[in-house]
C-alpha cells in the first residue's frame, strides 16, 4: 500500500459525520441499489455485458458505480461499490449465475450437510476477490472525493440461505430445514461464511472503502429466537473482528437486518455505528428503542416511488422531520430501489430529502 497513489481529498463527508454521531448541516442521503436496473444507462451496459463480468472488470464496475453519482449530480451523499453479495459464495467455490429478469441461480446448491465438503476450506480473499478490491481502488480515484465510497457484504445467514435455496425463495424452507434439523452443522457453515466476510470487509477498507454495510436481507424470515441464534452472533462477530483488525483505520459500519424489527434494541449495542431500517418502523418507535446509541438510516417503502409526487413529498416530509430531529440520521429507502421506478421519482425523492433536511437542521 505504501507505494500506492494517495486518494483525492474528500469534499463531502456528511455521511461519515452523521454515522459518527456528529451534527450535520442536513441529513445525508443515498439509496440502496442506486446503481442498477432502473437506470437506462445501466440497462444499456447490461445489453453488452454479463452481470458478473461487470463486477469482475474494475473499469466497468467503476463506470456503473458512478452512473447515479453523475446523473444525480450533487444530490447523492455516498456511492456504493457495484458488486453483489453473492461474490462470497463464488469465492467459496460455488457457481452462481445471474439470470436476466429472474435473479441469481446456483446450478449446484448445498442440499445435504455432506455437500459442505465441496466448499473451499481456506478462502484467500486476496486471490478470490482481488477484483472487488481493484474495483474499489479504481472507483475511489474516479470519484475524485465527490462522496465517500461504501463497501459491503451479505450477512452469513442471508448468504447461507442463498447457498442452500439455490436462488431467491418465498419460504426459505430448505435453509430453515438446515438450521432446525442440523443446527451444529449450520453453525459451522455460518462460521465459515463469517470468516470470509471479515477478511473481505478488511480488504475492502484497505482497498479504499470509507464505510461498510452488512446486508442481512433475509433477517426477518427468522423469528426473534432464531435470529438471536443464527444471525445476531455472526453480525456481532463481523463488526468486532473487522474493527479490531483495522484499529485506527476502522471506518463506520452499518447493519441492515430487513424485517427484524424485534431485534432493533440488540442491533444497537453490538458495535455498528448505524442501523438501517425497513419501512415497518416509525421514527418515534425507532428513536425510543435505540435511545441515541446509533445513527438511524432509512426507511421509505421503495414502492412509495410509484405513489406519485404528492405521496413521495408527504412521506419524505414525515420521515426526515421524524428522524432528522436527532441529527443522527441518514436518509435512504427501507430496501433497494425497484427496477421499474421512473428516474424522475428518484430525483424528486433526493431533492425533497435535501429541502426538508435543510429546514430541519435550521430549526
Ligand atoms: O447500487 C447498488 O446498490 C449496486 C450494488 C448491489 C448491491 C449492494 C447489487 C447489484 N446487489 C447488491 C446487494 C444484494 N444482492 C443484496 C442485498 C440488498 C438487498 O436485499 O436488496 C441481495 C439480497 C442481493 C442478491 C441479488 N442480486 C438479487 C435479489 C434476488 C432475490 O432473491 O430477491 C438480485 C436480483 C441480484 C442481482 C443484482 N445485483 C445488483 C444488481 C444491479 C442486480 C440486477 C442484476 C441484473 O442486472 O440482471
Amino acid at each position: 500500500m505504501s507505494d500506492a497513489k494517495p486518494f483525492p481529498p474528500l469534499k463531502n463527508d456528511l455521511i461519515l459525520r452523521a454515522a459518527r454521531g456528529e451534527k450535520t448541516e442536513r441529513a445525508p442521503v443515498w439509496v440502496m441499489r442506486q446503481a442498477g436496473r432502473y437506470l437506462p444507462e445501466f440497462r444499456a451496459e447490461r445489453v453488452e455485458n454479463d452481470f458478473f463480468k461487470i463486477c469482475r472488470t474494475p473499469e466497468l464496475a467503476t463506470k456503473v458505480t458512478l452512473q447515479p453519482i453523475d446523473r444525480y449530480d450533487g444530490l447523492l451523499d455516498a456511492s456504493i461499490i457495484f458488486s453483489d453479495i453473492l461474490v462470497i459464495p463464488q469465492a467459496m467455490g460455488m457457481d452462481v449465475q445471474m439470470v436476466p429478469g429472474k435473479g441469481p441461480h446456483f446450478p449446484e446448491p448445498l442440499v445435504v450437510p455432506a455437500d459442505m465438503a465441496k466448499l473451499k476450506k481456506d478462502v484467500d480473499v486476496n486471490q478470490e476477490l482481488q477484483y472487488v478490491f481493484d474495483a474499489i481502488t479504481m472507483t475511489r480515484h474516479a470519484l475524485n472525493g465527490r462522496v465517500p465510497l461504501i463497501g459491503f457484504v451479505g450477512a452469513p445467514w442471508t448468504l447461507m440461505a442463498y447457498m442452500i435455496e439455490g436462488g431467491g425463495s418465498k419460504t426459505l424452507s430448505k435453509a430453515k430445514e438446515w438450521i432446525f434439523k442440523h443446527p451444529k452443522v449450520s453453525h459451522e457453515l455460518l462460521g465459515r461464511i463469517t470468516d470470509v466476510c471479515v477478511d473481505f470487509l478488511i480488504g475492502q477498507v484497505r482497498a479504499g472503502a470509507q464505510m461498510l454495510q452488512v446486508f442481512e436481507s433475509w433477517g426477518g424470515e427468522l423469528g426473534p429466537h432464531d435470529f438471536e441464534l443464527f444471525s445476531l452472533p455472526y453480525l456481532a462477530q463481523i463488526v468486532s473482528r473487522v474493527k479490531a483488525a483495522l484499529g485506527e483505520d476502522a471506518v463506520p459500519m452499518t447493519v441492515f437486518a430487513k424485517g427484524s424489527w424485534y431485534a432493533l434494541d440488540k442491533l444497537s449495542e453490538i458495535g455498528y455505528e448505524t442501523v438501517s431500517l425497513d419501512w415497518t418502523h416509525t421514527p418515534e418507535s425507532a428513536k425510543a428503542t435505540t435511545k441515541g446509541r446509533v445513527t438511524l438510516q432509512g426507511n421509505m417503502d421503495p414502492n412509495m416511488l410509484y405513489g406519485g409526487d404528492e405521496a413521495i413529498v408527504a412521506t419524505v416530509e414525515r420521515m426526515v422531520r421524524g428522524f432528522g430531529s436527532t441529527g443522527r440520521y441518514i436518509a435512504n429507502l427501507g430496501h433497494g430501489i425497484l427496477p421499474t421506478v421512473p428516474v424522475e421519482a428518484m430525483e424528486l425523492f433526493l431533492k425533497t430529502v435535501h429541502r426538508v433536511g435543510l429546514e430541519v437542521a435550521a430549526e
